[in-house]
């Protein structure tokens, strides 16, 4: 024992196995060297606002109510300046305590947005300090905060994840939490906050720097989410801010992993993958995967929503009525719909593909939604009511399921207060448990359902493998045969293809893969038609090499299921999001050093080439508008949504077809590329901003 103990020393000593098992890989010692570009503005040593009013903003009176002090800021863009007079070199250069806080779900590039403040802080006066606040806002409550030296910024510079000072979900919502907030910030004596986080993050943002404002302390967001549902635009549809950063990365990283899917189930030939993509409302990952890989069947939320089914609508004109259930898709048309391109695949012999469900798919499904509404109502209802909280109150489904049931008998009494009526319970119970239990599960923080937390695939899944068993049962989905195929196995078995072809498929002689007819769906009535046609008599057995023929058409439908998010969360962020990052971090001390508060950093022009890029503040008081949370109506920055009129969804929705490959030969899969900083070949911005700024002229 003790020799082998001195062995595993001795092994463990040598240098080159030290440098083999370092946790520094050579890769990320490349990575951390990268020095992004910086926008040409701030190639000068100093920056200015300059206010504009080329954009049109729609201000809502709540916004004006709730947040006085700041829903008079402009759009601020930033310009460089090489000569300041004096006072705005003064204030320019003052020593500032600045305190920086990741909010919500990692995204790629979070670090360099801390590494760009560092280096623009440190640049102005090396003296200023910078703050990390540990584990999201909680640091900020409870002054739980770092000084960030340059080493611990060296160490994360092009790295993913928020491992330098990590991240949390807490929401800074009560006068309580304001209050020890306050006391924090007064502690540090910091000028100014930095918020990175999402619409939720943001919209706190608004809140703290209302509430800072007396208080002088400035409070700036950054616009952060893997779900690039952060796209601020003025009321006339000028984007401010087209892409939260994040995105690109994670769109990246989970179109190599089903890419590798691709070439996997081409290969094997045998699985469906199933791959759930994150992004919790807006399919917008979803689309950039898309573009990125060529999936045979992506689903978009977004446009499922906007499904009419032109049938129904004529068939009630007809009747002179309106049918009001012919507007959305329901669970089960989208069932439908995923089969439909299994079956065409199948029908040319290809029993595989790579399927992309959106993570929040459901939102975009009436049926679905309205539970939701109607849950989050009842939760939030409960928890305001009882002062209590409902999943403690009842932990297991089955308490759940009967408080709704008590809900539900209530209603009969007073139908009209009632949010949950009998006929939503019976509706409810109709669906299998684990989705009933999806359902119910905790709201976050903000009072976002969390989509991540439901099996939406399985949901989906389980109805797509019953209606396949249907078809099959029907005749409809059999696996077609190569020509080549048949006609060899016959003649090995002394048996002639041509007489059998035109008795045992319905396209014989018209396609090179032939699909057995739709009434022999068992060996029993392969036996009937060949008696019928005289191939057969009754007392011989059905000939093996037809028999191998009927076995290979029956298709196996077998599915491997993945889940593509926090890997993407986790990965290191792209060039666009390492330059990106690092720009507003730049950008977020020119806006600190102008003196402003409440505004969110992003830069313009993304959709472009890095020439064009623009840094400038957007208002978050004047973007927020009013949105149903919790149950109740509260001032948010509105989440966007896939555009189905945007060039890139009409792009995917061109090539659907295409991409699905339901005709003999070859797939269409793309192979995005490796990750890499330099000399790669990685796209350099989202496919889908590229695509769609193809209409726009620089302004
Ligand atoms: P943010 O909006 O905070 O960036 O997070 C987005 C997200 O990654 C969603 O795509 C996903 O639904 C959710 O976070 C998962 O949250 P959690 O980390 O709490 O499981």
């Amino acid at each position: 024992m003790g020799q082998e103990i001195l062995e595993h020393e001795e092994i463990l000593t040598s240098p080159i196995v030290i440098e083999t098992i370092s946790n520094t890989s050579n890769e990320v010692i490349k990575r951390r060297s990268f020095v992004p570009k910086r926008c040409a503005v701030f190639e000068s040593p100093y920056t200015v606002l300059e206010e504009t009013d080329h954009f049109e903003i729609k201000i809502y009176p709540e916004s004006a109510k709730q947040l006085p002090d700041i829903i008079d800021n402009k759009v601020q863009t930033i310009k460089g300046l090489d000569s300041p007079d004096s006072d705005r070199k003064q204030q320019y250069e003052k020593k500032r305590n600045i305190g920086i806080v990741f909010s919500g779900g990692p995204a790629p590039g979070g670090h360099n947005v801390i590494g760009g403040l560092f280096d623009a802080a440190k640049r102005a006066n090396p003296e200023s300090r910078i703050f990390g606040f540990l584990m999201g806002p909680d640091g900020i409550i409870e002054n739980e905060a770092m000084e960030l030296t340059r080493e611990h910024v060296d160490n994360y510079r092009n790295l993913g994840g928020f491992g330098m000072i990590k991240t949390g979900r807490t929401k800074i919502d009560t006068a309580e939490k304001m209050a020890l907030s306050a006391q924090t910030l007064k502690a540090l004596q910091l000028d100014a906050l930095v918020v990175v986080g999402g619409d939720d993050s943001n919209t706190n943002a608004a809140f703290l720097a209302q509430e800072m404002f007396s208080k002088e302390v400035q409070v700036i967001g950054v616009p952060k989410t893997i779900d690039g549902d952060i796209q601020v635009r003025d009321s006339l549809g000028n984007i401010l801010c087209a892409m939260s950063f994040g995105f690109h990365s994670a769109a990246h990283a989970f179109a190599n992993s089903i890419n590798n899917l691709a070439t996997d189930c081409s290969s094997d030939v045998k699985y469906w993958h199933v791959c759930k993509v994150m992004g919790r409302v807006a399919s917008h990952l979803a689309l950039e995967v898309a573009l990125k890989c060529h999936p045979n069947i992506t689903l978009i939320g977004e446009d499922i929503a906007d499904y009419i089914d032109q049938k129904r609508i004529e068939r009630a004109r007809k009747e002179n009525t309106v049918d009001y259930t012919a507007y959305g898709m329901t669970l089960r048309n989208l069932s439908r719909v995923i089969c439909d391109g299994i079956v065409r695949r199948a029908a040319v012999g290809k029993n595989y593909g790579v399927l992309v469900i959106p993570e929040g798919v459901l939102e975009f499904i009436n049926e679905i939604q309205m539970f939701i509404i109607k849950l989050n109502t009842i939760i939030a209802d409960y928890n305001q009511t009882h002062d209590n909280i409902f999943h403690k109150d009842f932990p297991n489904l089955e308490d759940k399921l009967d408080f709704l049931r008590r809900q539900a008998r209530l209603s009969r009494e007073h139908p009209n207060f009632s949010v949950w009526n009998t006929r939503d319970d019976d509706l409810f119970n109709d669906i299998p448990a684990y989705f009933q239990d999806g359902l119910l599960t905790e709201r976050d923080a903000h009072g976002n359902f969390q989509f991540s937390l439901v099996q939406t695939e399985k949901v989906l899944m389980d109805l797509v493998t019953d209606y396949l068993k249907i078809l099959e049962d029907a005749g409809r989905y059999k696996l077609g045969i190569a020509k080549n195929w048949y006609e060899k196995t016959m003649n090995k078995g002394g048996m002639d293809p041509g007489k059998f072809g035109p008795i045992i498929f319905k396209n014989y002689g018209q396609s090179d893969f032939l699909l057995i007819k739709s009434d022999i769906i068992s060996k029993k009535t392969m036996k009937q038609v060949l008696e019928n046609e005289g191939m057969l008599k009754e007392s011989e057995d059905i000939p093996q090499p037809v028999k191998n023929v009927f076995e290979k058409s029956v298709p196996k439908f077998k599915t491997q299921t993945h889940f593509y998010g926090y890997d993407g969360r986790g990965s290191d962020p792209t060039w666009f999001d390492c330059t990106y990052t690092y720009n507003l971090g730049f950008t977020v001390f020119s806006l600190i050093a102008s003196g402003v508060t409440g505004q969110m950093a992003a830069i313009r022009n993304l959709e472009m080439g890095f020439e064009h890029w623009e840094p400038l503040g957007i208002p978050i008081a004047p973007m927020m508008h009013l949105e149903e949370r919790k149950g109740k109506l509260e001032l948010v920055l509105e989440k966007s949504i896939v555009d189905v009129n945007s060039r890139a969804f009409r792009v995917v929705k061109a090539l659907r077809e295409k991409w699905l490959a339901a005709v003999p030969g070859n797939e269409c899969y793309r192979n995005p590329g490796p990750n890499v900083l330099t000399g790669g070949t990685v796209e350099k911005r989202p496919l889908t901003l590229k695509l769609n700024s193809l209409d726009k002229t620089v302004r």
